[in-house]
């Protein structure tokens, strides 16, 4: 009797992010919907890639930020080289960019995680006598989600292993907002840290060590808060500062506004005001990014 073997071939792909097997020629993971691309583009085996992850409530401006980040990095601000892998990464940098030419924000990040833009760039900071390259995965998350899997948890699994697995955060929080007596921003930020401790399954006696921006977004509506963004933590956010102190090893505040000024317009058949931002004045956008950049 002859045996045959047959020799099976799998050219499947891991998920970066939840670590799935996904059969051949699939776009996106069939557990988490993060795109296959981030693995299948990855060009450099020398650099391990990183995941920095951008988390905040709904309307924040997560997607703004992000979108004038990467056209900042790939401007070449403060000497830095910016080269995007795979066209995917680019959508929403020129969203963000297309829209703000127009004086429209760019429309809200839908719930389903399949259709969330996930940038995926290599930086590199040119300094005097070396070159650093860091290979970055960037999410943009929809602060609905963030806000499902908050109350829920494992609803969102992709949130789950984006927090898990992230090299540093940025926790975006509206400053004007909690300038305005709303604790809001407070609670979410509470929120947010009591889950990552939950995700990193830390104890009383070890503080989470990621890196962790937190960024006090709209800071154009309340510009004391570029002063000391600390202080201003300290006296508008205190439930969240107080977490930050006894729960992160490693965290640093910063302000941050994306617009000069603002117009609010209606018309009689509409019921609601739109904001219309009249010019972009970009302050604040790099220094988080940067002090998470060179810890990692
Ligand atoms: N004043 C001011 N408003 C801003 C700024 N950035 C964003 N906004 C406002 O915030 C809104 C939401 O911005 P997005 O970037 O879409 O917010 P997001 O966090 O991505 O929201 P989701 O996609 O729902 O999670 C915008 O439509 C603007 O009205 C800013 O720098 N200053
Ligand atoms: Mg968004
Ligand atoms: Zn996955």
């Amino acid at each position: 009797m002859t045996t045959t073997y047959m020799r099976v071939q799998d050219d499947g792909t891991n998920c970066l992010i939840c670590g799935a097997r996904n059969a051949v020629g699939g776009a996106q993971c069939a557990e988490c919907s993060a795109p296959l691309a981030l693995v299948r583009d990855r060009n450099d085996e020398q650099t391990q890639q990183k995941i920095v992850t951008i988390l905040g409530d709904s309307n924040v401006g997560k997607t703004v930020y992000l979108g004038f980040l990467l056209d900042m990095l790939s401007q070449r601000a403060s000497n830095y080289t910016c080269v995007p892998i795979g066209a995917h990464s680019i959508n929403v940098q020129q969203t963000v960019i297309s829209h703000m030419a127009q004086r429209m924000f760019p429309p809200k990040t839908p719930m389903e995680a399949d259709q969330w833009y996930w940038a995926y760039y290599q930086i590199c900071k040119q300094t005097k006598n070396k070159q650093e390259w860091l290979d970055l995965v960037i999410p943009d998350v929809a602060g609905e989600s963030l806000a499902a899997e908050l109350a829920n948890p494992n609803t969102f699994r992709v949130i789950n292993s984006l927090t898990g697995k992230s090299a540093g955060m940025l926790l975006l929080l509206d400053a004007s907002q909690a300038a305005n007596g709303s604790s809001g921003p407070d609670f979410f930020g509470v929120k947010m840290l009591t889950y990552l401790d939950a995700v990193n399954r830390a104890d009383r006696r070890s503080r989470v060590q990621m890196p962790t921006a937190i960024v006090l977004c709209k800071a154009d509506l309340c510009p004391e808060c570029f002063d000391d963004p600390r202080r201003f933590t300290e006296v508008n956010l205190c439930r969240l500062w107080n977490l930050c102190q006894s729960r992160l090893g490693n965290v640093e505040f910063f302000a941050c506004s994306t617009v000069g000024s603002l117009a609010y317009a209606t018309s009689p058949e509409e019921d609601f005001v739109t904001t219309i931002p009249l010019h972009t004045a970009l302050r604040g956008v790099l220094e988080p990014f940067e002090w998470i950049a060179k810890q990692l």
